[in-house]
């Protein structure tokens, strides 16, 4: 049922209902004319029920109808809402022909069908298709695909669809036709269509089961030597997806396009996967090693949904996370094989600390399986994506890989071929490992973040040491009181020399370093026997769930963790914490008018680690200081800026004190380069990206603690931005100060890169993010960049995107941040709702704000809600906000 006050229609998973309807099969022709498009959908429909009216999902202009051969008059259908309701059809097997008209170049949401240069694209994830036809727009409607597509031979001599390619010919007037067929049944969200002038970089990957496998990259003819990385990457995603998951491809095809407008990241169109230029085009001059490693998780990410979404994809859009979560699952595990597991762990949870848990915390909190939405375009959230993640590593964590592989068999063996849920995935987990699963459920259905207070003591006489936790999930909008939740907890013990201490759980005999406790009850106390010493815990190892977790460590049990933990996201989560204690200090003595103190002992510290004999990968991420969401956390009345200046002058006391150290390190990283055994130091390697990310952040550190550092940035500049990582380094290391030089060589990097547009994105970023007093000014010129354009999704996110992440402007106390952001807000809403209303949310302190502030961003949101013709896109979040 749906909920129709206000004039908002809210879905509700509860009302789930199977589908009137079948498609037999779907044959769809495409005739491209100069302006526009037709489409002739003839489909064979299956009634699974007599005497239901047929809806269709479709907003396209309708031209005709025809069933069984004949045409239907305007009395025998209806149109209205996005629907088309055809009053009588046959209870049995009947074949529906419609025919619309599209204007591709005039559609500028970046959904349905549309134009992005001079070629045509497809986005339908998740209700686009319903923009190209009238369909059962809907994922458990499943059906084979055959499409053709007519259109001039010189302005499209390329034309893609989904699966194989299996005719073409030659049309009179310089036209040409090609028709593919797709095997395999697939929602209409699957369905892609790509016509333009594209050049092809073309490889091929021989399957375990010896089938070769062609692999096309297509794009802009002059992108095509940006695109061998990706191919690259794509052959490592087959290869690990047979050798880790016993996955093998299954079409002889497998095609990738790039496009620079797009609203994400990229699509899993069955064999067509559809891209982000942001996710394909690399070379060392123009992209970071921060960008390869991107495209390489993204090459993974899309093509691990050809088993996990396509092959078994969603009942329903609520179960959105039972292809993304676990496929974020897949694609973080493929990248933790390829290089530096613990590296890439950090990262991970860092994302998801910084910007899941602040989801969690405010007005858009959703279960991984929302219960309801307004607009679905808006629930491709963290939440689904990285928590959905998380909560495929539990059972990971649970079950153990052997175990977690019996369930993915399991689950592949009984759902091959359907449209399915997240309890689904749970039974198959649960029944290929004979354990209950019942309670996990609430992972699904419990939105916020769980927090545990742990505490412990040691009992010398009896040898034990008892560890009492207590769960508590804070009330979202949606859900005040909960359950708890199975929460597993990998712990270890130290000594205080450093060393582990074995011990034995109280039911088994067997003496272990680790163990993952399972703590599913609001509180349970656990006991660690035959441990020798006095003992400080290391907690949840490896981040063994995303929660969380308050122990009360002295200073000295941090440093101690800090520098001898085995696990090393502990180790890390050590210094996270003493940086997070330090910062907490800081704001307590800013906001009483005191100098923030001198953190001489957090130093050493890290100075002791930054000297110890680990990763420079791993160095670099120890430099890491928590994000201003993570030390704010879930507090209320919050001053954004005090937590900037506190973070700031905790950079500026450890910098000076430790400016000896970070000039070694520099310099070593330096010699690493230079006398690196790879050919082409320059050429993104893993080794070498370590290196580089160790002396990029050793840069930002430097330059807080000495001028001189920005001297030697703009002496070595030249020499050094031969390299885009470097080149990006360096700017982002003195993109905060007010020197001239910094727009010096901003600019310069500005008028060297005009022509690309993936590096003029950077060129955005760093205007967006600076802490600069004159950053709102310098957004507002960078607008009117020519490379700029309020219609590209990647350069909003750029500019506009990074400025609404820009504590110190965003959030200016005089209001001009949040006045910018809301007028942009509106300008893009009338043209790309889906880019708007990720911007809306850059308000979603809005609930957590001290009182001024609070009041500028409620007449921004105001003016926002209030604004006619608003997208329900905005509106839901808006509304949501303001509630
Ligand atoms: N399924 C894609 C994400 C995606 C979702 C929506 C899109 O357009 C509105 C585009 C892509 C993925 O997870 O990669
Ligand atoms: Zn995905």
């Amino acid at each position: 049922m749906l909920n129709m006050s206000e004039n908002k229609v809210v879905h509700y998973l509860k009302d789930y209902q199977a589908p009137d309807f079948a498609v037999a099969d779907i044959n769809l022709t495409f005739s491209l004319e100069d302006a526009y498009a037709t489409v002739l959908n003839r489909m064979t429909v299956v009634p699974r029920q007599a005497d239901k009216p047929c809806v269709l999902d479709g907003s396209a202009e309708l031209l005709q109808i025809v069933l069984n051969g004949k045409s239907l008059c305007p009395h025998e259908y209806a149109v209205a809402d996005e629907k088309l309701i055809i009053h009588a059809v046959p209870d049995s097997e009947f074949v529906l022909e419609i025919t619309t008209k599209l204007y591709p170049a005039q559609n500028k949401t970046l959904m349905g069908l549309y134009e992005s240069g001079d070629n045509l694209y497809t986005q339908n994830e998740p209700e686009g298709f319903r923009k190209i036809t009238y369909y059962f727009d809907r994922p458990d409607v499943m059906s084979q695909f055959t499409t053709t597509i007519i259109g001039d031979k010189q302005r499209y001599p390329v034309m893609l669809s989904n699966g194989n390619l299996i005719d073409s010919g030659e049309l009179d007037n310089g036209r040409h036709w090609v028709c593919w067929r797709d095997p395999f049944a697939k929602p209409s969200y699957l369905f892609a269509l790509v016509a333009g002038q594209l050049a092809v970089l073309e490889g091929s990957f021989t399957t375990r089961s010896g089938k070769e496998v062609a692999l096309k990259f297509y794009t802009r003819p002059e992108d095509r030597a940006k695109a061998g990385f990706a191919l690259e990457s794509l052959k490592h995603a087959m290869q690990w997806d047979e050798d880790r998951f016993n996955l093998e491809y299954d079409l002889n095809i497998f095609m990738v396009v790039a496009v620079s407008d797009f609203n994400m990241g990229a699509m899993e169109n069955k064999g067509l996967n559809i891209f982000n230029t942001k996710y394909v085009l690399a070379s060392s001059d123009t992209a970071t090693d921060a960008d390869f490693e991107a495209i390489e998780g993204v090459i993974g990410h899309e093509y691990f949904h050809n088993w996990t979404g396509n092959r078994v994809t969603c009942r329903d859009w609520f179960q959105l996370s039972l292809k993304e979560g676990l496929t974020v699952f897949r694609d973080q595990e493929f990248s933790a094989d390829r290089a530096s597991r613990a590296v890439r762990r950090i990262h991970n949870v860092r994302v998801l600390r910084s910007m899941q848990f602040a989801e969690d915390a405010g007005p858009m909190a959703h279960p991984v399986r929302p219960a309801s939405y307004e607009e679905m375009n808006n629930f491709y959230t963290l939440t689904v994506y990285e928590k959905g993640a998380e909560v495929v590593r539990m059972y990971h964590t649970l079950l153990g890989e052997a175990g977690f592989q019996k369930g993915m068999q399991l689950y592949f063996q009984r759902h091959d071929g359907q449209a399915v849920t997240c309890d689904d995935f749970r039974a198959a987990m649960a029944d290929a490992n004979g354990v209950n699963l019942e309670q996990f459920a609430l992972w699904y259905s419990q939105a916020g973040t769980p927090q545990i207070k742990a505490h412990g003591e040691y009992d010398a006489g009896n040898r034990t040491f008892s560890l009492h936790l207590q769960q508590y999930i804070p009330p979202t909008p949606d859900m005040a009181d909960k359950q708890p939740m199975v929460i597993p907890v990998k712990v270890g013990l130290l000594g205080r020399d450093g060393t582990s201490v074995v011990f034995r759980l109280a039911d088994t005999d067997a003496v272990v370093e680790e163990t993952v406790l399972v703590f599913n009850q609001a509180q349970q106390t656990f006991v660690f026997h035959d441990v020798a010493q006095e003992v400080v815990p290391s907690l949840l190892r490896g981040f063994s769930a995303p929660v969380r977790l308050d122990y009360p460590y002295s200073d000295a049990d941090l440093m101690l963790l800090l520098a001898h933990d085995s696990d090393s996201f502990a180790r890390w989560e050590a210094a996270q914490t003493l940086y997070r204690r330090a910062v907490a200090a800081n704001v307590v003595a800013l906001e009483a008018n005191q100098p923030a103190p001198h953190h001489a002992e957090l130093a050493e510290a890290i100075t002791a680690a930054l000297n110890a004999d680990i990763d420079p990968a791993y160095k670099a991420v120890l430099l890491q200081v928590p994000t201003e969401a993570e030390l704010w956390e879930d507090a209320q009345s919050i001053n954004p800026e005090l937590y900037v200046r506190a973070r700031q002058a905790l950079l500026q006391d450890l910098a000076a004190s430790m400016e000896d150290t970070l000039t070694h390190w520099r310099t070593w990283a330096d010699t690493q380069e230079q006398n690196s055994k790879h050919a082409a130091p320059q050429e993104y390697h893993p080794d070498l990206a370590g290196v580089r990310s160790l002396r990029n952040i050793l840069l930002q550190w430097g330059v807080q603690a000495s001028a001189q550092v920005l001297q030697t940035i703009a002496s070595e500049y030249t020499q050094r931005a031969t390299n885009m990582t470097h080149e990006f380094g360096m700017l982002s290391a003195i993109n905060h100060l007010s020197d001239d030089k910094r727009d010096e060589l901003l600019n310069q990097f500005a008028q060297r890169h005009a022509h690309d547009d993936l590096v003029m994105d950077k060129y955005f970023v760093l205007i967006g993010s600076s802490q600069r007093a004159d950053t709102l000014q310098q957004v507002q010129a960078a607008l009117q960049h020519p490379a700029f354009s309020l219609e590209n999704p990647n350069k909003v996110r750029s500019l506009l995107g990074s400025f609404s992440r820009n504590i110190q402007h965003f959030h200016a106390a005089d209001g001009s941040g949040y006045r910018f952001i809301a007028e942009h807000i509106l300008r893009i809403d009338g043209f790309n709702p889906q880019v708007a209303s990720r911007l809306v949310q850059a308000f979603n302190l809005y609930g957590r704000l001290e009182p001024q502030r609070k009041a500028l961003m409620a007449e921004q949101l105001q003016r926002i809600q209030q604004h006619e013709g608003l997208s329900k896109d905005s509106r839901e979040i808006v509304d949501k906000i303001l509630r």
